[in-house]
């Protein structure tokens, strides 16, 4: 693993440097992206950052914290990312563990001659992918470790870069992927909550932003979900809804809309995993999976072409959306036995 000196060393002259970040860039994604980036541009470095698609409408406050105007999508703008990414001296990889995972930016990141440098929390990053690469699973999010390398490169410095917007940016990120401090917290995330408050944080004024930003068709969209989609499994203790196109239609549905929504069922005991299946542009169909305490980014490896963290994963498959719930059951049910999670009930079958 990448040790502080190496980074401090590589970015001792002032650099042009690009930071990327993941397809549907989530609150980390981009807080994670912007904490960086005012605190690079504090340094007095260059800094352009890039994400393959659109961030949702309620995160865009974010990026109020930087003064880069420069927050490309590879989508509306591929020549000016490509061109970014390819006279870059630097480039960050933010939130993701491995380069198939940036899409549209993968060729872009592959091509580049400029160092590649990952901070992430992941498990199993392709750490022979990056020049440098700084990746704590254990972590809540990568904005409190982004927080935790800042801080020790200040320290190594001798400076106090990591001011009020770097911190407003980072506190967005652990907002989001703690499902506001609910599950994944450590007493590292609290202790850096804390930090982050002490330099001026306005946590309550945040929270509101990141979760009272939507728009009401999320609302009627959840409200339909619950009364005609939700379906419970009390033999495999999982529930599962589905997002297909007439309903993203019917509800003029963008991206980043559905956020929290594949929780919700885990709320009724008994169930251990929660599926969301969403209608992709693409034809296939996007997926989330979260458990209570079953690891389901192993679920989400074998069956889902996807991965990630112990109680939250995602993927995508080429199926119809419709037809995702009955292969969810299918695949669960094996799963279960396979691992041996626990004894299915053969009776309620
Ligand atoms: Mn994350």
């Amino acid at each position: 693993m990448a040790e502080i000196q190496d980074l401090k060393d590589i970015l001792s002259n002032p650099r042009k440097i690009a930071i990327v970040g993941h397809p549907n860039p989530d609150g980390d994604c981009i807080g994670s992206m912007c904490g960086l980036c005012a605190y690079l541009e504090a340094a007095g470095h260059e800094v352009k950052m890039a994400t393959p698609d659109r961030m949702p409408d309620n995160l865009s406050f974010i990026t109020d914290y930087t003064k880069s105007k420069n927050f490309l999508y590879k989508e509306s703008e591929p020549e000016k990312v490509s061109a970014m990414i390819k006279e870059a001296d630097l480039v960050f990889c933010l939130d993701f563990n491995n380069l198939g995972r940036s899409k549209s930016l993968e060729h872009d990141l592959r091509q580049c001659g400029a160092p590649r440098i990952l901070i992430d929390h992941h498990p199993f990053p392709a750490l022979d992918e990056f020049a440098m690469a700084f990746s704590e699973p254990q972590r809540s999010s990568t904005c409190e470790y982004m927080y935790d390398i800042l801080k020790e490169l200040d320290k190594s410095n001798g400076t106090r870069l990591l001011g009020i917007e770097c911190a407003n940016a980072l506190f967005c990120g652990i907002l989001t992927d703690t499902n506001v401090f609910s599950n994944s917290v450590t007493p590292r995330t609290l202790s850096i909550a804390s930090e982050m408050m002490d330099l001026g944080v306005d946590k309550e004024c945040l929270q509101q932003k990141v979760t009272g930003g939507y728009r009401p068709e999320r609302l009627s969209l959840l409200g339909y979900l619950l009364e005609n989609s939700l379906v419970f499994n009390d033999r495999l203790k999982s529930a599962y809804m589905i997002i297909d196109s007439a309903t993203k239609k019917r509800f003029d549905f963008r991206n980043g809309e559905s956020e929290g929504f594949v929780n919700i069922p885990l709320s009724i005991k008994g169930v251990e995993f929660s599926a969301l299946f969403s209608h992709n542009d693409d034809g296939g169909t996007r997926v989330s999976l979260r458990s209570r305490q079953y690891p389901v980014n192993k679920l989400a490896e074998k069956y889902f072409g996807g991965g990630g963290h112990l109680k939250a994963a995602g993927g995508r498959i080429d199926m119809e959306t419709e037809k995702a719930g009955m292969y969810f059951e299918e695949c669960l049910e094996k799963y279960i036995m396979d691992e041996k999670l626990f004894e299915l009930n053969e009776d309620s079958k």
